[in-house]
């Protein structure tokens, strides 16, 4: 497996799946040309942006592909590898020399505007650091916490900061508060791809989602000793803030376009002030939109491993489950061999217990390709009985932020055919020719 983003990077070029951006590009044009290049399912590395001396890198995940060639097995091997490895927890090991502390910032010299962090979408409140690994202490356990939260930029040494309410962070938050105490932060950028997948992960309080770093990577991550804060990073990331903030300490932050593709309204939020920064040789820093590939690829990818494992616990002949239809996870898929008539509604009741969030779900047969929404609109159009099919759980807990009660019932769909009626709704195909 490689070490970090530079052995991903030096992977994806060997693969001819990188465009490296060597001509001058203003940062305003960055946010366009990454929505192009994820239409092109390649990653971009612009090399050259002007007024500012280091590159930024986006579309890590451009497709399913990239992810196998990260865990080294076929594309459709990734759900399966992922669960396998998920629970085999390695606890990071500590280094004493890091290149991310080869430049050290601090007081005057701090000033993360010179950094080209980018405005995401036209009407975001501003510049936004949007794939920083961001790692905390439990102040009464010492347990440690990886999240992402998106950060504001808004004076050399200080940016706004995110934290939702339920989020592991927050009692963090909460608890510094009781004791009266900062909370102090290390935001890693230019991260190992599998450090962020596993900060993506929900695996409950009091995990520390590096150990499931080491277990998806299969060896332990590599962190050192921040300088100015009391907690660990990666050691082979690119780039460090390091820094707290104070309880009730609050700004407005925003709009920001959110995973959704809204824009989320201004509102109060924390500040994190930052005590240093360090970093590599021109560090190479990553963006990710909201509502990208990227994010849908972070936040899907461990929940679709969930609901694999649960349907699977059921004995449910599982083979594939996605929850990348669309750019969000809110809607999801699975392709089942189906054993018993009713099956596909256990199949749904299973996803939903698995994932808060999930609102809609569609189960299809072995021959759907869960992953094309084209597919998906086939079997509901060929095999969807409506009046035995469609299952409503009105009154359930789904995504948050949710004043018009879009997100508080669930919704699945049986788009498989009657079962002992195989032999008529076998798909026709175009079978391919034998390989020479
Ligand atoms: C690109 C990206 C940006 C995110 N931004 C935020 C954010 O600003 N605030 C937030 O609370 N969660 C955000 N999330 C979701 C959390 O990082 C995610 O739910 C994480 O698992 C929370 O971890 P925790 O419960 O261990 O604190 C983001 C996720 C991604 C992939
Ligand atoms: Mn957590």
């Amino acid at each position: 497996m490689v070490k970090d983003l530079r052995e991903y990077l030096a992977l994806l070029r060997q693969k001819g799946w990188l465009d490296e951006i060597t001509q001058p590009r203003s940062l305003d044009s960055l946010a366009g040309f990454m929505t192009e290049q994820e239409k092109k399912e390649r990653t971009v590395l612009f090399d050259n942006i002007e007024g500012y001396d280091c590159p930024m890198v986006n579309n890590l995940f451009a497709n399913r592909d990239f992810l196998a060639a990260l865990f080294e097995c076929p594309t459709d091997q990734v759900t399966q590898v992922f669960s396998q490895r998920y629970d085999e927890r390695i606890k990071p090991v500590m280094v004493t020399q890091a290149p991310v502390q080869t430049k050290v910032y601090t007081g005057d010299q701090i000033d993360v505007l010179r950094f080209p962090f980018i405005q995401h979408a036209p009407k975001d409140g501003g510049r936004y650091i949007s794939a920083g690994l961001v790692i905390a202490k439990d102040p009464r356990t010492g347990v440690r916490n990886c999240s992402i939260n998106r950060m504001q930029l808004k004076g050399k040494d200080y940016t706004g900061f995110r934290m939702s309410p339920r989020q592991d962070l927050e009692a963090y938050y909460n608890a510094a508060k009781a004791l009266g105490q900062r909370l102090e932060l290390a935001v890693a950028v230019g991260n190992h791809p599998i450090d962020l997948l596993a900060a993506a992960c929900g695996p409950g309080r009091d995990v520390d989602e590096l150990e499931i770093a080491g277990a998806l990577r299969g060896e332990p991550v590599e962190l050192v000793k921040c300088l100015t804060v009391d907690l660990e990073v990666p050691a082979r990331a690119e780039l460090v803030l390091e820094g707290y903030i104070i309880p009730d300490e609050l700004e407005p932050e925003g709009p920001f376009g959110d995973f959704m593709e809204f824009y989320v309204p201004v509102m109060p939020n924390n500040i994190f002030h930052i005590t240093a920064i360090t970093c590599r040789e021109r560090p190479i820093l990553q963006s990710i939109h909201a509502g990208s590939r990227d994010d849908v690829t972070l936040l899907s990818t461990p929940r679709e491993a969930v609901i694999y494992n649960m349907l699977h616990s059921m004995n449910i002949d599982v083979r594939q489950v996605s929850l990348q239809l669309c750019n969000n996870y809110l809607t999801g898929a699975a392709a089942i061999r189906k054993q018993l008539e009713d099956e596909p509604k256990n199949a749904m009741l299973g996803a939903f217990a698995t994932f808060k969030f999930l609102k809609n779900f569609i189960v299809v047969d072995h021959d759907v390709d869960v992953d094309d929404p084209k597919e998906i609109i086939w079997a509901l159009s060929t095999r969807l009985r409506a009046e035995r099919g469609v299952m409503v759980l009105p009154h359930t807990l789904g995504f948050g932020r949710d004043e018009y009660g879009i997100h508080t019932a669930k919704l699945g769909l049986d788009a498989t055919a009657p079962l002992d009626r195989w032999d008529e709704f076998e798909r026709t195909g175009h079978p391919l020719p034998p390989e020479s």
